[in-house]
Formats: C-alpha cells, sequence, structure tokens
C-alpha cells in the first residue's frame, strides 16, 4: 500500500486546471489566503457585517472558565491543539485563562503554512513566556498521526473560525471521521459553527458595502495571473454572493460580464468564458443544531456542550468521540 506521504497532492496549477475546464467553471476557497489574501480576510473580519469573528470572540470571552472546566479533568495533563493557526486572538483567551489557573498543558499549532506558524509562535511567546509551545507544519492528519506516535497526552482538538464552512456536507463528514481516526477515546474536539439565521444578515457577512469580500474573491484570479502567467483581467468579472436558506449555504461567485478568452501560459491552455458565466468560488455552510448533531453522529462523535453567543448566531459545540 502506498503511504499517505508518497501519495501525490494536488499542485495549485493541477486545481486551477481542473476548476476552469470543468462546468460548472469552479476554483478553490482554499487557495484564497496568499499574503494578500490573508490581508483580506484580517480586513474581513473587522467588518461591521461579518459578524463572525465578534460572535466567537464573544464566547471565548464571556464563558472562559466554563470552556476551562468542559476541557479539564482534575490535575491531568493535556495537549490543547489547534487546527489552523490564524491569528490566535481567541485561543489567546483560552491559553491566559489556563495558565493563571496553573493547568499543566502544552499548546500545539498545526498550520499549512509556515509563516503562520512562525508569527502565531512569536507572539504567543512574547505574551506568555511560561507556555509550552510545539508546532507541526504540514497537512493536518498526517501531523495528528505523527503527534499521536509521539505522545499520549490527552488531546484537545480546537477547529476555530467555522473553517468547516467552506467544506461541502460529505467533505466535513470525511474530515471528521478522519480526525476521529487520530483520536482516543478521552479526547476532546472543539468545533466552531456559524447558525443559520436571518437570511439577510447572512448575506451582508458575504457581500459588504465596502467591495472588501469581492476584493477577497478577485485576489484569486491576481493569484492565477501572478503565478500561472494568466491574464484573467479583474474589471471584467464581479463579485455576486448568493444565500439559499433550504440547503444553508452561502456562495460566492466570480461572474464574467462579458464573452472572452483567458490564456494560462503555466497550463499551455485557454478557457473560453460565455457572457455572464460564473466561477463558483467559495461556499460558506451554516448549520442547525440538527445538522450539527447529525456530523457529529455521522462521523463518530457525540455532543457534550454547546457555547452560543448572546444572539445565537454561532456554536463552538464540544465533540467526544462515542
Ligand atoms: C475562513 N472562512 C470561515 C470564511 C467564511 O466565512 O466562510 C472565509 C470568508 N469568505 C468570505 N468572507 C469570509
Amino acid at each position: 500500500m502506498q503511504s499517505s506521504s508518497a501519495i501525490k497532492q494536488n499542485t495549485f496549477a493541477d486545481d486551477v486546471l481542473r476548476g476552469l475546464s470543468s462546468a460548472p467553471k469552479f476554483l478553490s476557497s482554499k487557495y484564497f489566503y496568499d499574503d494578500e489574501g490573508s490581508r483580506l480576510f484580517q480586513e474581513i473580519m473587522k467588518l461591521p457585517e461579518y459578524y463572525l469573528t465578534r460572535a466567537e470572540f464573544e464566547i471565548f470571552s464571556t464563558q472562559t472558565s466554563e470552556i476551562f472546566e468542559a476541557f479539564t479533568r482534575a490535575n491531568e495533563t493535556f495537549d490543547l491543539i489547534e487546527l489552523g493557526a490564524g491569528d490566535g486572538l481567541k485561543t489567546s483567551l483560552l491559553v491566559d485563562y489556563f495558565l493563571k489557573q496553573g493547568a499543566d498543558f502544552r499548546y500545539v499549532s498545526m498550520d499549512i503554512s509556515e509563516e503562520a506558524l512562525s508569527c502565531l509562535t512569536e507572539n504567543f511567546k512574547a505574551q506568555f513566556p511560561g507556555l509550552s509551545i510545539q508546532t507541526e507544519q504540514g497537512d493536518y492528519f498526517r501531523s495528528l498521526e505523527i503527534f499521536k506516535s509521539k505522545s499520549d497526552r490527552r488531546k484537545i482538538i480546537l477547529f476555530l473560525g467555522s473553517n468547516i464552512g467552506n467544506f461541502g456536507k460529505s467533505q466535513a463528514q470525511d474530515f471528521f471521521r478522519q480526525l476521529r481516526a487520530t483520536m482516543n477515546d478521552t479526547d476532546l474536539l472543539f468545533i466552531g459553527f456559524d447558525l443559520q439565521k436571518d437570511p439577510r444578515v447572512i448575506l451582508r457577512a458575504y457581500d459588504d458595502a465596502q467591495n472588501v469580500t469581492a476584493q477577497f474573491n478577485l485576489n484569486l484570479l491576481s493569484r492565477i495571473n501572478r503565478e500561472l502567467g494568466a491574464n484573467f483581467n479583474l474589471e471584467i468579472f464581479s463579485h455576486y454572493a448568493s444565500y439559499h436558506p433550504i440547503e444553508g449555504a452561502a456562495r460566492s461567485f466570480l461572474i464574467s460580464r462579458k464573452a472572452q478568452t483567458i490564456c494560462v501560459e503555466s497550463l499551455n491552455k485557454t478557457f473560453d468564458f460565455a457572457a455572464w458565466e460564473p466561477i463558483f468560488m467559495e461556499i460558506s455552510q451554516k448549520y442547525s443544531l440538527a445538522m450539527i448533531e447529525d456530523l457529529a453522529q455521522t462521523s463518530g462523535f457525540e455532543i457534550s456542550q454547546y457555547f452560543f453567543d448572546s444572539q445565537k448566531f454561532y456554536t463552538d459545540s464540544l465533540w467526544k468521540p462515542t
């Protein structure tokens, strides 16, 4: 059998080729986060319409002691493992409180991006000189497998920021099943979900008045221009966001406002666009509690607790393996 490290990962070029050759066309939002994309995402998180970050921050800042109680068992050491480093702002609230309680834990940050990891560790080292920090760069599951073989401490895995929303339904289920396989029975998983609410509130979060979300999407075309030698003219594409209240799915598209042919040099290919043809860019799934319960159950977990913000816009849900 081929080991997982030997399985060829798709490159950016492979994925762009597949997406632009499909009908309908699509691009993967996992490529949004180059330097400029990461900067734009920081801007999005500060937008008045983008309630998600504030809601999760409220949960972490007002229910820190309840979260601590739910995570810890008398004097037991544990590893607090965060998937996707982000800016660490929310996690720093937990770390600060946990250290003040004298908890015996290690903070482990896992991310694909070396830069995100070094940025976060520098911050945390300065902020929390007494904290034991470890980083694992690369694919989450591989990192967790390596980690499992190196440590038998209890693991509390954080997957915050509604990042799970950017996976489709079956992708989310696969993700949790794979996570479950890396966990022991007493480990815990803490996940941030954006909840279904007034569709207008959701739609505004993905169609902000300052057009930062539009630039965030268009930036992926700039990235393709820069890294793969394409000739997308960003002026001819418009960002379009939709929310489907039955599916609970917010979707973003870039629409070609006229018929055109795009050339991507490093693929040695051209791609024809009809007038008003969309490229599907991103899904941001919004959950009901029933959907969360179903997802937990079908991937080998049960829900032990929910934490909500005051508007019930968002939940951090604590899962334990069944
Ligand atoms: C990272 N992720 C959870 C964000 C979201 O809400 O889906 C990405 C984003 N896309 C547009 N605005 C923010």
